[in-house]
């Protein structure tokens, strides 16, 4: 199976987030990336390849221009407001909630933070941008190569995409790298696409960016948000809406599920996918409902993954797997990379 995947990446290195009150080490670090690099190589697993080069309107299909013109600019802006924040990463502190207008974009840097975000755990750093983009190329160039007739590919993206959706970032997203590869493989044609998201926290920015549309399937297995991240969306009654109805699964499961249940989850996911007759899959890969995850309250455990790599090549779909969460950081490599390889080998 390729891999693409660039270097790029770890210009996006968060220090801090927010959480309960306090500014805490960040969880979405390089290492976490760079772990699967390495776990990939010593079992080589196929060729690592740079991603290709995009327009940045390919961007635009999910994203909206003011958006990502913010951005390109934020950082720019920030250090404008005073050099010294060369040396800070931006956190939002102020959010259009309700009844508040998005419509106008604020001249103030700090309102357009919030604007175009919705939490205080998603640092934007001066290498955001640059890692950012590239990572989505990583996903755009996994979605040329199944095109080409690759069975699969993997794209080792980070920062992770599913929590953004076409204007917000939050959850460590900034662009959806997943919802931009479905998007792409709609374009070159193909009809009917199945986003499959099994990181372990819902995967709304995906939802929304599909939610009215029969074209694109989404389906979720997560933490129920009445509990878990991010909290406000991913409960099983959202179903799609107009044109979409019926074209959106979310499968929302208690804290402390183990693999049996989930993996029934799982089947259960792959079958509405079927149903739905799709063309082709694109796997949200997030590696967080690992039992020793940091963050997160499921109990898969390492060997589990190959099983779920062997599932996901069983539905006989050309797939494209995206790198979404995961952040216990020493066995995110083995993990990832038993999805990768049981799907690879069978
Ligand atoms: N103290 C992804 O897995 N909140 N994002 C964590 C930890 C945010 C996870 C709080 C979790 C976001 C892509
Ligand atoms: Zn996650």
């Amino acid at each position: 199976m390729i891999t693409f995947y660039n270097h790029l990446h770890a210009q996006h290195q968060g220090k801090v987030e927010m959480f309960r009150g306090a500014l805490v080490p960040c969880y979405e670090v390089p290492a976490r990336a760079d772990h699967v690099l390495a776990e990939l190589q010593r079992r080589k697993l196929g060729t690592v390849q740079h991603p290709n080069a995009f327009d940045d309107a390919v961007l635009e299909r999910i994203h909206s221009r003011r958006y990502l013109q913010f951005l390109a600019t934020a950082w720019d802006q920030w250090v404008a407001l005073d050099p010294a924040n060369a040396g800070t990463d931006i956190l939002p502190s102020v959010w259009p909630t309700r009844t508040f207008r998005t419509d106008i974009e604020p001249d103030n840097f700090s309102a357009k933070m919030g604007l175009y975000s919705f939490d205080a755990g998603t640092p934007f750093t001066a290498g955001t941008w640059v890692a950012a983009r590239a990572g989505a190329h990583c996903a755009l160039s996994a979605a040329q190569a199944m095109l080409a007739g690759d069975r699969a590919a993997f794209a080792l993206s980070r920062p992770p995409g599913h929590h953004a959706g076409a204007d917000f970032f939050g959850g460590y997203c900034f662009l959806n790298n997943a919802a931009l590869a479905a998007q792409y493989l709609r374009d070159a044609g193909m009809e009917r696409v199945a986003v499959l998201d099994i990181d372990y926290h819902h995967g709304n920015g995906t939802q929304a960016c599909f939610y009215d549309r029969p074209d694109v399937f989404f389906a979720s297995i997560h933490g129920d948000p009445r509990t878990e991240y991010p909290f406000f969306l991913g409960h099983a009654d959202e179903t799609g809406v107009g044109a979409g109805k019926g074209f959106n699964l979310n499968l929302p499961l208690p804290r402390g599920t183990g693999y049996p249940a989930w993996a029934a989850a799982l089947d259960t996911a792959l079958a509405r996918i079927q149903q739905f007759g799709a063309q082709a899959l694109v796997v949200s890969m997030g590696m967080d409902t690992f039992v020793g995850d940091p963050i997160s309250g499921f109990t898969l455990h390492s060997d589990d993954y190959l099983r779920v790599g062997a599932r996901l090549r069983a539905c006989g779909l050309p797939t494209v797997l995206v790198f979404e969460g995961g952040y216990a950081v020493q066995e995110v490599g083995v993990n990832a990379v038993n999805v990768l390889q049981a799907f690879a080998d069978v």
